[in-house]
């Protein structure tokens, strides 16, 4: 095996590299390597300078975050910065691909920082719940002042090379090849007898008195419930407040607290559940993908228009056909609306790529398209006829989509004959989440998978291939509790609060205002003879979408909303819940937030167990996966299924069973695979 880091001599010049594919973490052995290498380089007279650059597609892009969580071994990143920062000799780090975390405090600790244009750099550590813990809280504002060491350590964003070096956080852009640029720029500074430059002799200063407590306050809502961004101003404020040492000591402090975090411990989760979500049971990474060159969109409403302009944005080609000249006027007046709201939001690359969108009247197109995604059926018997005309159409190898959320996707896919060639497909948040459902049949073939998978990453999105709807029915069960306890003597507002306090961005009654009722109450109708009877008894949403409140869109739903889309508490539906309570001989009782919060929860991470167990979905990771990118469940509790695990599966099952006794309801019965597990004391994942 190759060395992790070598030492190379090179005239007067010593150039450290690594080599630890894929993105040169820190791992245990470098760190050993690194600091053994770079203390036989200081103290070799010969030696005028070094250089550290690394082999392979990045630069170093942070500690590794496998080694999180275990006994830590020495020296740790700290010490290598520490030993970089008491160099006596110019030290110059040579920048590519991304520069991230302790990366990027290796590089601050060093005198001079060179960078590729191409190069990206930050500190992400945020979002895996920690802080720069080598330092970086204190020599960063050192260096490119309070202010924008704010931003970049509690966003956790990258920045380009050229931004860097607008901060003065790189010192020189360089073209490729960057070795021989590297070398360059170190012989420079040795003939110009340039000075060291140490990061960690300047000074860290407000901008004004109160700098931080502002800034505390401007980040209040978006990193509302996290601990990490929060602990990241207090390191920042150290740097201010303290010398260096008690500065890194205090940022230590900081650190270590974040990494003994239930919440660092479930973005550290979500971080490789986002990576091994896309490498599926049965899936071999190898899988060659169809060619796409062109997309048909079936239907010119709202999922359509979703849907295709998806695809645009994957640099597909989409046209919708609509099945009048009205249909299309509306669609194309509907299209220019988005786009011009959405002008200027979309990233430089995503405008750059997105291919163009029209409208059509033409059914002949179907004929050519490489992919035909029916999104215009309003119920599953005209979407089963729909596919079935498509499936006869359609070229040979043309991939077939269904955007239906909650159809029998091989019921849909046998209607066309040739179910190899369908997939369902949901965007989730109408395509403003990360998170996308990719539904496959019985005989979906592998590479029609590979191939949505494939497009719907290039779109930054979350893929997870499923065999069945997961977000959709888990939501269900979700609501079906929460509309339970507005039978019982809940309010929207309450359960809504709980749930936001819980750390969703909302509660399920706004989360289904917002994405229409009609959505929930049409599964209602298509499953109604297979609801058990306090599910059909609980007619709650009847009522309320027989008046026509169907949500945020139709001005009212649970909550009345105004012209803005605010919502404000309606007494015509607490009326109609204390009617309801009377009509069904229920007394309505106080309750508390916490049999709210478990009851609401418990159901969704129960259906998540019938989930599992009936194999829709193969893993407890992909469940987490469509929870969090696509529902908003905060990252920092890990997803439904792992923040089960974290409660202990027979806490989950014994509350549940309390619940269930208390208020009768098969729906708090734990699943079979939740019994097996409380029982084995196991939980999903150790399960899996
Ligand atoms: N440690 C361990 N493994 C890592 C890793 C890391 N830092 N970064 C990536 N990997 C693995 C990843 O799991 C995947 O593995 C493979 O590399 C390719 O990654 C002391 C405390 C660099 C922008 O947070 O953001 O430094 O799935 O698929 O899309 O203050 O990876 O192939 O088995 O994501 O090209 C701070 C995390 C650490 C950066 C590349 N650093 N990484 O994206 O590839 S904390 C980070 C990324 C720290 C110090 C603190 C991205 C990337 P596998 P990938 P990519």
């Amino acid at each position: 095996m190759a060395p992790l880091v070598t030492l190379e001599k090179h005239g007067n010049l010593g150039i450290v590299a690594l080599n630890n594919p894929p993105v040169n973490a820190l791992s245990h052995g470098v760190r050993q390597s690194l600091s053994e290498l770079l203390s036989r380089a200081f103290s070799d007279a010969s030696i005028h300078a070094v250089v550290i650059w690394c082999e392979g597609r990045s630069f170093i892009a942070g500690a590794d975050i496998r080694e999180f969580g275990k006994t830590p071994l020495q020296p740790d990143v700290p010490e290598v910065v520490e030993l970089l920062d008491a160099a006596k000799k110019p030290v110059i780090a040579a920048l590519h691909g991304t520069a991230l975390g302790g990366g990027l405090e290796l590089a601050l600790a060093c005198h001079y920082r060179i960078a590729l244009g191409s190069t990206r750099v930050g500190f992400p550590e945020v979002t895996l719940g920690l802080l720069p813990g080598a330092g970086g809280t204190q020599r960063l504002p050192r260096l490119i002042g309070v202010g924008a060491a704010l931003d970049l350590i509690v966003s956790g964003k990258l920045i380009s090379a050229a931004k860097a070096q607008g901060l003065g956080l790189v010192d020189v852009v360089v073209e490729e090849p960057l070795r021989a640029s590297a070398l360059a720029f170190a012989e420079t500074v040795l003939l110009e007898g340039r000075p060291l430059r140490r990061v960690s002799d300047l000074v860290a200063k407000l901008d004004a008195a109160d700098q931080l407590e502002a800034y505390r306050a401007s980040v209040a809502q978006q990193c509302r419930g996290f601990l990490a961004p929060f602990h990241c101003i207090e390191a920042i404020r150290a740097a201010v407040d303290l010398p260096l040492g008690e500065g890194l000591a205090r940022e230590r402090a900081l650190f270590i607290e974040l990494m003994d975090s239930s919440q660092s411990k479930a973005q550290r989760h979500a971080f490789f559940a986002e990576r091994e979500v896309t490498k599926v049971p049965g899936l071999p990474d190898a899988t060659a993908a169809r060619t796409l060159r062109s997309a048909v969109v079936v239907g010119s409403g709202t999922r359509a228009r979703v849907l295709g302009a998806c695809f645009a944005d994957a640099a597909l080609p989409a046209t919708l056909l609509a099945g009048t000249q009205e249909e299309l006027d509306n669609a194309l007046a509907a299209l220019r609306v988005s786009a011009a709201a959405g002008a200027g939001r979309e990233s430089a690359s995503t405008k750059e790529r997105r291919a163009p969108i029209t409208c059509s009247l033409d059914a002949g197109l179907l004929n050519d398209a490489d992919l035909i995604a029916e999104a215009g059926a309003g119920d599953v018997t005209a979407q089963r006829a729909s596919l079935g005309r498509i499936g006869a159409v359609a070229k040979p190898r043309a991939i077939l989509v269904t955007a239906m959320p909650y159809a029998d996707i091989d019921d849909i896919a046998a209607c066309t004959q040739r179910p190899e060639d369908v997939v369902g497909l949901h965007f989730h948040q109408g395509g403003a989440a990360r998170g996308v459902e990719i539904i496959r049949a019985r005989d979906t073939a592998p590479e029609v998978s590979a191939t949505l998978i494939k497009l719907t990453k290039s779109l930054g999105k979350v893929p997870v291939v499923v065999q069945g709807p997961v977000g959709s029915r888990m939501f269900t069960a979700y609501l079906r509790e929460a509309l339970f306890l507005l039978e019982e003597g809940a309010l929207p507002a309450q359960v809504d609060r709980v749930l936001h306090d819980f750390g969703f961005q909302i509660g399920p009654f706004a989360e289904s205002d917002r994405s229409g009722l009609d959505v929930e109450w049409q599964r209602r109708k298509v499953r109604f003879d297979s609801l058990d009877p306090r599910a059909r008894a609980c007619t709650l949403l009847d009522q309320i979408c027989e008046q026509g409140r169907l949500g945020l869109e139709a001005g009212a739903g649970f909550y009345r909303y105004d012209a803005d889309g605010n919502a404000t508490h309606d007494p015509a539906i607490e009326s109609l819940l204390l009617r309801h309570s009377k009509d069904r001989g229920i007394v309505r009782r106080t309750i508390s937030d916490q049999e709210i919060l478990e009851r609401c929860l418990f159901s969704l991470i129960n259906e998540g167990a019938r989930v599992l167990e009936e194999g829709v979905a193969a893993r407890p990771l992909d469940i987490d996966m469509i929870w969090i990118h696509g529902y908003a469940f905060p990252v920092y509790r890990g997803g439904p299924m792992f923040y089960a695990d974290e409660l202990g599966l027979a806490s989950v099952r014994s509350a549940m069973l309390g619940y269930a006794a208390e208020s009768g309801g098969e729906h708090q019965t734990p699943a079979p695979f939740v019994e097996r597990l409380a029982h084995a004391l196991k939980g999903f994942y150790s399960a899996s």
